[in-house]
This record gives C-alpha cells, sequence and structure tokens, in this order.
C-alpha cells in the first residue's frame, strides 16, 4: 500500500470501469445501508386533482385496443421517472365513462381494483362477471383474462393496485391480448359467480400481519363493502383501540388475497391517534371515507375521501382522524414474509410534526 499513489490508484479505477469491474469498497454504504432506504418518497395524490384529469381523459381519450385501459398512474417522485407508485407497488386511478368496455387481456402481473365512485361496471376474471359497487375489492390474479365493462350511464373510478414492478424486477412479465371474438369474454348468465361459490369461509382476518402463506390467489374474486364495514364494526365492537384492521384473505386458506399482494382495510376513530410503526415493504392507502392524516417519517399528509398516499418501506407510519374514517391499504407484505424479510418496529413516542405536505395542484 505505502507504494501507491493517487495516479495509480486513478489508473485502477479507469482500468476496471473499461472492462465492466466494479470496486465494492466505494459502493458499499449505498449497497448495504443499516436499514431500508426507499428510492421512492412518502407522497400523495389528492382526489381534487385527479378526478378532473381523469374526466379529461375520458373526453379526450378513447379506450381501445393498443392503449387497453384508461389509467393514470401514480409516478412517485423518488423512482426517477418510472411509472410506480414505490418500489414494489403500481398504484393508479382507471376510469370508465357511460357504455366503454376496456378490451380483454391477460399477464402475469397480479391486480386488485378497489372501487371509489360510479356503479355499473363489472370486471370479467377468466369468464366470471364481478359487479363492481363502490367499497368493494376485486381481485384479477395472475394470467386471468379480465376486461372492464360499464354497462351503466354514468362515469366510474377505481383504484388499481399491481405488483408489476416485482414482477419486471423478476423478469417474469407477459403479456397477452385475447383472441376473441370480440374485444371481450362473452357476458355469463351469472354475474358474480366466485361470491356465490364461496359464500362460506373466513374472508377477512383481524389485525396483525401473520396469516399463512399461499402461492395460490384467493378463488373468492370480489369482496363486499358491506361484509369490510360489519368485519370493522365487529372489531370496534370487541376493542377500544385507536386503529381497526382488517386483512382481505383466501376463505379456503386465510393467506393473502394475491401471493404477491396484500390487502386490508383500517377504521380510525374519531379523535384518535395510532401508535407510529416502521414496518418492511412499501404500502399505498386509498382513503374511502372520513378525513383524517397521516404522519410519516415527520411529514403530516392530510387526506378525504378519493386520496391516494404512499409510505415507503421503514417509514414511521402512524395516523389520526379528525371524524372516524376508513382507509383502504396496499401492501407486498405477502412477498416479504415469503421471503422471511419481513419485520416490523413499533416507536414508542408519537412523532414530531416537522412538515404539512401540499399535494401538487393544477392553478
Ligand atoms: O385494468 O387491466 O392500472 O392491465 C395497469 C395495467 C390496470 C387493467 C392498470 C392493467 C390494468
Ligand atoms: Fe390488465
Amino acid at each position: 500500500m505505502t507504494a501507491t499513489t493517487d495516479t495509480e490508484l486513478e489508473a485502477l479505477y479507469r482500468d476496471l470501469a473499461a472492462v465492466d469491474l466494479r470496486p465494492l469498497w466505494t459502493i458499499t454504504d449505498r449497497l448495504l445501508p443499516p436499514t431500508p432506504q426507499p428510492q421512492a418518497i412518502p407522497w400523495l395524490w389528492s382526489a381534487a386533482t385527479m378526478k378532473p384529469l381523469a374526466r379529461r381523459a375520458i373526453e379526450l381519450v378513447p379506450v381501445e385496443r393498443g392503449g387497453e385501459r384508461r389509467v393514470l398512474s401514480l409516478q412517485n417522485p423518488g423512482l426517477g421517472g418510472l411509472p410506480y407508485a414505490a418500489g414494489t407497488l403500481w398504484g393508479a386511478l382507471q376510469c370508465l365513462g357511460p357504455r366503454e368496455a376496456a378490451p380483454a387481456h391477460r399477464h402475469t402481473p397480479g391486480a386488485i381494483r378497489f372501487v371509489l365512485e360510479g356503479d355499473g361496471v363489472w370486471t370479467t376474471v377468466d369468464g366470471d362477471a364481478c359487479d363492481m359497487h363502490p367499497g368493494d375489492l376485486v381481485l384479477t390474479p395472475s394470467w386471468n383474462w379480465h376486461d372492464h365493462v360499464n354497462g351503466g350511464d354514468g362515469e366510474m373510478y377505481w383504484f388499481d393496485g399491481l405488483d408489476l414492478p416485482m414482477v419486471a424486477a423478476l423478469d417474469a412479465v407477459f403479456f397477452e391480448e385475447y383472441p376473441g371474438p370480440g374485444e371481450q369474454q362473452p357476458e355469463p348468465a351469472e354475474h358474480n359467480r366466485s361470491e356465490h361459490t364461496h359464500h362460506d369461509g373466513t374472508r377477512y382476518r383481524a389485525g396483525a400481519v401473520d396469516g399463512p402463506l399461499d402461492p395460490a390467489p384467493s378463488p373468492l374474486l370480489i369482496y363486499r363493502w358491506a361484509d369490510t364495514d360489519a368485519q370493522l364494526e365487529q372489531q370496534a365492537a370487541a376493542s377500544d383501540e385507536p386503529l381497526l384492521t382488517v386483512e382481505y384473505v383466501n376463505p379456503n386458506t386465510g393467506a393473502s388475497v394475491l401471493p404477491t399482494l396484500g390487502c386490508g382495510a383500517h377504521r380510525i376513530r374519531a379523535g384518535r391517534r395510532s401508535t407510529p410503526v416502521r414496518r418492511v415493504g412499501n404500502a399505498v392507502y386509498v382513503a374511502f371515507r372520513g378525513r383524517g392524516s397521516t404522519v410519516i417519517d415527520g411529514r403530516r399528509f392530510d387526506w378525504g375521501p378519493g386520496d391516494m398516499f404512499v409510505a415507503p418501506s421503514w417509514s414511521a407510519v402512524e395516523h389520526a382522524a379528525d371524524e372516524q374514517a376508513d382507509l383502504f391499504v396496499l401492501t407486498d407484505a405477502p412477498v416479504q414474509r415469503a421471503l422471511g424479510l419481513y419485520r416490523e418496529q413499533v416507536l414508542p413516542e408519537p412523532q414530531a410534526v416537522t412538515e404539512v405536505f401540499t399535494p401538487r395542484e393544477l392553478r
């Protein structure tokens, strides 16, 4: 080492780069940080900003083959232009105008839909037409054919969550257009078949991130808001916690709805605030009912119906509500758990709020 000069060292780095080698000792801090350092940042998209833009898209952009879907993806500003809500999760607002239909296709990334507003749309999932109403959760598991049909005269809006960034990172994305005849799957005589077949079995689990793991998706493709609401009510009756949590589960196994995606619903009691927790894995939240705020790493995000926000992996998250409020939440927890990577840390003290987030808006 004593004989080394700066010039020799520079030459070494130059020569390494010239033959596609990289010295770990110059990048180790970045590659192996003590705790997760997600590129995605905590962020919020307000319904007040998104909805008029979705309306303009309904006016200007037809839904047809090629484009396939009228979807506005949540593009996290920390991800350098990638159209993802967080490193592992796709989140988006999808809309259909009156009598419109989005063509059938299938892909290896799995998806979930959480309905925000409107009525009259059904998503046909491998031949099963699933009627969608506000607050309902609809699954389109990996490689299942799916199209969306608006049989009604109003606009319809829903949240899309996909595991696309994970499947892309695994270099496992396949996509296929439905071969027809017709752009949509034939409409079956009976809608909501999975719901009629799987009326038994528990469709929700209370609280903790600790269910069984299963590589198969749930055979139940639709979870009704009335049932979710009843589960939250039942929990509220049994506990006086500020935050009530249910996970939507496979009624046969109790596992997450998709092998890659976990879905949950929170009810926050009026005037209460939850204990701050850090969790491994990203989370996208969709505010459904009521108003409240979430503090993420010291920044306060105020939200109301239709707003969507992201808490990246290992950020400190605590929720509060002015009036009773319900949040839908999408996570990659099943993957973290299946790979033995999941952990969480409850923080002893409420976070100090150092900043209040101002959502982007058009002027
Ligand atoms: O509805 O099939 O947000 O294929 C992204 C990709 C929705 C869909 C998205 C999709 C869909
Ligand atoms: Fe799709």
